[in-house]
């Protein structure tokens, strides 16, 4: 075919540089290449052009003396990025159109693009948001995690249970990163502390480990909004000293030659899979460590390379630590200032917790993380040591300050003496950090009250609330395109760049049914894409004008799948019962993976699974009512699934969900909530306000109360006999006729022991659904208060929360929130 040159014309160079990476970068030409190898291609010109502003971006940092802000984060969900970069850099049309020139169909190549799934569930999921929104908003961040081989899980359902599988995300390579071997740390373990008196100087302590391993940079560029700026995603893999022990190799031991290969490596080798359950295993903090003095290791060389003076660090930096995973950075920060940089203690101590700062992710007590001492010391002699001195110190400043209150001072310590000697992670952190901050206002308050109340008698300043939020380009423009399009169609283009304040000027049109149609429209078109995918995938057929009722996320007891599989059965066997009333017909949608140790949770993936079975094929519900549970919920599932939702369910026990996101972005796609007032959940509820939404159920004031009198649900359960017929359904085997008593153990433990309040909110439930219903059947109503839902959520952007961040946590100059 012969070249046409076009001159000026943005398609054909980027027709052209696509086909040079194919040629030159894969090695295929047009004629042999297959699909992922045009994905490929495309990634890698998309990547050239991050290239040209990344270099760009990290001039103008080290010009400006921008202050430098390190997000800390074992977890980075990140999902795809080809969309994501195109989108951010303008070039998403383009793309397609040169790739269409090409006769490559844009649609199927982006789909070939395997997810980084580097984290669990809501708190890697917003680590991504926080570094799109730190590069759209000019922040000069870099992100510091783990390159994990494999990433979470895949999950397979088998007869509907689940099964995990290795996730393979690097098997065809990663474009989007660059290997730097020349930045490289070792980071020890091990050993013992030596004592070093020389004359004329402080004795001093030196750490000597008997293993070292060493850490090699992965950087990932990240790209803001009209390419703002490109922030760098750096994320650590573990290698050995040696790839060899050659001696023992020579000697005939070809297994013992590799072993502190595998040892070394395996450290960035898998996620742990898992969800606000503590692992507490030897691996675990391994990775926290590892991942912790790497990163630290290499900002503070970035900050003596610039500025050649240690004492300035918190004037420069700033290091969020993202829970308590990376909590060890106060003691290897103290460690590196005071044994490697030789500074004073106390000078180090202010200097440390003037830097640091702890986000907290979650009050339930399984998953606050603690490591015995026996374990600290062997693994980290002189991190014990360090964590004893900060703790005595504490002690003394507090008596010094007349406070002698043992039960306090118990409270506020690092080690808990109780369950065997352990150290205190969220304790550590709290103390070596100058800002506590929860992710809603409900939880923030949660935390003065409850984990933190004794810490925070002492620092009344410290904690403070930064209410989570999601970046609307991933989650509004790339996820719902026509939406956008008919968003902006309405209230101006300006809307694309200032989300937060223009989706306001949105609500006057919930008032015009001609938009409310249109908005209406964008649904039903989202909802035949989910239709088709659930054909495809699992060969069940659904109603798109039934409503599409959605709960996806971690499988959890406290977010309480199983009222919503509750629902699902009475209102099954309310229609099979009362053919006469008018029912609207419902999809219900599950996803959600669960800890792979966590057996009750992979009972009620089962249970969701075995309902869906025998529902589906009732004929006497007239289709009136499908249950689907849909394997292997992801970052890119959920750009499917969400924008297609008519209903998101939010229904935790109230207190226990410290925010939720996965709420703001249902809302955000104009999907109407129904949800307890948990989490962010009380925020939306007054940005929207609540008649359009269906609040219900116990406050987390009534549960406490509650849960401290008794958990006894019969009561309950007498009093409504819709629950109990639904209860009794299931524990009788009517949906495990292969094992009848499959459920027995699972709702007998509901009646003695509701530890999560299924039974006590249940009436409640079902009442907000029948309102569901009732406002279904008049839809001016519903798409009313749906055009006012993707309105008034624009707080919920992720630039408002990194913008409050950056003020008051981080004080980057020129950020106002
Ligand atoms: C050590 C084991 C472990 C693993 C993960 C403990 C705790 C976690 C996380 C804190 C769990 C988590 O993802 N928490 C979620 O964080 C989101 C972002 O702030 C919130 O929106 C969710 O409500 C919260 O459950």
């Amino acid at each position: 075919m012969a070249e046409e040159p076009r001159a000026h014309d943005p398609v054909d160079t980027f027709r052209q540089l696509i086909l040079a990476k194919l040629k030159y970068a894969v090695g295929k030409d047009p004629g042999n290449a297959f699909g992922h190898d045009w994905f490929e291609a495309v990634a890698l010109a998309a990547r050239d052009h991050l290239v040209d502003h990344w270099e760009e971006a990290s001039l103008q940092v080290e010009r400006q003396e921008q202050k430098r802000v390190y997000y800390l984060s074992l977890e980075f969900l990140i999902g795809r990025l080809l969309v994501d970069s195109l989108s951010n850099l303008g070039l998403l049309d383009t793309a397609r159109e040169a790739l269409a020139r090409l006769n490559v169909d844009f649609e199927q190549i982006r789909n070939l693009e395997p997810d980084a799934a580097l984290g669990n569930g809501g708190l890697g999921r917003l680590a991504a948001c926080f570094m799109e929104s730190m590069a759209t908003l000019n922040i000069a961040a870099h992100g510091y995690g783990i390159r994990y081989e494999h990433g979470l899980f895949r999950q397979v359902l088998v007869d509907g249970w689940q099964q995990e599988h290795t996730e393979t995300w690097l098997d065809f390579g990663n474009p989007w990163e660059f290997e730097r071997p020349e930045v490289s740390y070792s980071v020890g373990f091990g050993g013992s502390v030596v004592n070093i008196t020389e004359p004329g100087e402080v004795p001093r302590h030196e750490w000597q480990p008997n293993e070292m391993v060493r850490s090699i940079a992965y950087d990932t560029p990240v790209v803001g909004w009209r390419h703002s700026s490109v922030n760098t995603l750096r994320l650590w893999r573990a290698r050995a000293e040696e790839d060899l022990q050659l001696e023992r190799f020579n000697a005939g031991d070809h297994f013992g030659a590799v072993v502190d290969v595998v040892k070394a490596e395996s450290i960035s080798r898998v996620l742990y899979p898992n969800d606000s359950t503590e692992a507490g295993l030897e691996l675990r903090l391994r990775q926290e460590f590892f991942f912790v003095s790497a990163s630290l290791q290499d900002l503070i060389k970035r900050h003596l390379d610039q500025h050649g003076d240690i004492h300035t660090l918190p004037e420069r930096v700033a290091i969020q630590l993202n829970d308590t995973h990376p909590a060890i950075a106060v003691a290897e920060l103290m460690r590196l200032l005071v044994d490697v940089h030789r500074l004073e203690w106390f000078e180090a101590w202010t200097l440390t917790v003037a830097t640091l700062s702890y986000t907290n992710h979650t009050l339930l007590p399984e998953a606050l993380e603690s490591w015995p001492v026996s374990l600290m010391e062997r693994l980290l002699p002189r991190h014990m040591q360090i964590i004893y001195l900060i703790n005595a110190y504490h002690i003394d400043s507090l008596r010094a300050k007349d406070i002698h209150d043992f039960d306090l001072l118990r409270s506020v310590s690092l080690i808990e003496e109780e369950h065997g000697r352990r150290v205190r992670m969220g304790n550590l952190a709290f103390l070596g950090s100058h800002s506590i901050n929860g992710v809603s206002a409900l939880h923030t308050e949660l935390m003065r009250k409850s984990v933190f109340s004794d810490f925070h008698r002492l620092y009344p300043q410290r904690i403070n609330n930064k209410t989570n939020g999601v970046t609307l380009r991933r989650w509004l423009y790339q996820a719902n395109p026509q939406l956008t399009e008919l968003l902006v169609g309405a209230v101006g283009d300006e809307l694309l760049d200032s989300p937060e304040t223009v989706l306001r000027k949105l609500e006057p049109f919930a008032a015009k049914a001609s938009f409310r149609k249109q908005f209406a429209a964008q649904r039903q078109h989202n909802k035949r894409a989910l239709a088709a995918l659930v054909q495809e995938r699992m060969g069940i057929s659904l109603d798109t004008q039934a409503i599409f009722d959605v709960q996806v996320k971690r499988i959890h007891e406290y977010k309480r799948q199983l009222l919503n599989l509750l629902h699902t059965v009475a209102l099954y066997q309310a229609m099979r019962n009362d053919p006469t009333t008018d029912w609207a017909p419902r999809v219900k949608i599950f996803a959600g993976k669960a800890a792979a140790s966590y057996h009750q949770a992979k009972l009620i993936i089962k249970l969701a699974n075995d309902i869906s079975r025998t529902i589906n094929v009732d004929p006497t519900l007239r289709g009136l009512l499908k249950v689907v549970f849909i394997p292997n919920y992801n970052v890119s599932l959920a750009e499917v699934i969400i924008p297609a939702a008519d209903l998101s369910e939010q229904i935790s026990t109230a207190g226990l969900e410290a925010s939720g996101t996965s709420n703001m972005k249902f809302a955000l796609n104009g999907a109407l909530t129904i949800g307890t007032l948990d989490g962010a959940n009380v925020e939306m509820s007054e940005q929207i306000g609540r008649e359009h939404m269906f609040i219900f159920g116990m406050t987390a004031q009534q549960v406490a109360t509650r849960s401290r009198r008794d958990l006894g649900m019969a009561a309950e359960i007498a009093a409504s006999e819709r629950l109990a017929g639904a209860m009794e359904a299931i524990r009788s085997g009517i949906f495990s006729p292969d094992d009848p008593n499959r459920y027995a153990g699972l709702i007998d433990g509901l009646i003695a022991h509701d530890r999560f309040l299924v039974c006590a909110d249940f009436q409640a439930y079902w009442d907000a659904q029948r309102q569901v219903d009732a406002l279904w059947r008049t839809p001016d109503r519903w798409w009313h208060s749906a055009v006012l839902n993707t309105a008034r959520t624009g707080w919920f952007s992720s630039d408002r929360t990194i913008r409050e961040y950056a003020s008051d946590i981080w004080k980057v100059p020129g950020i106002e929130k």
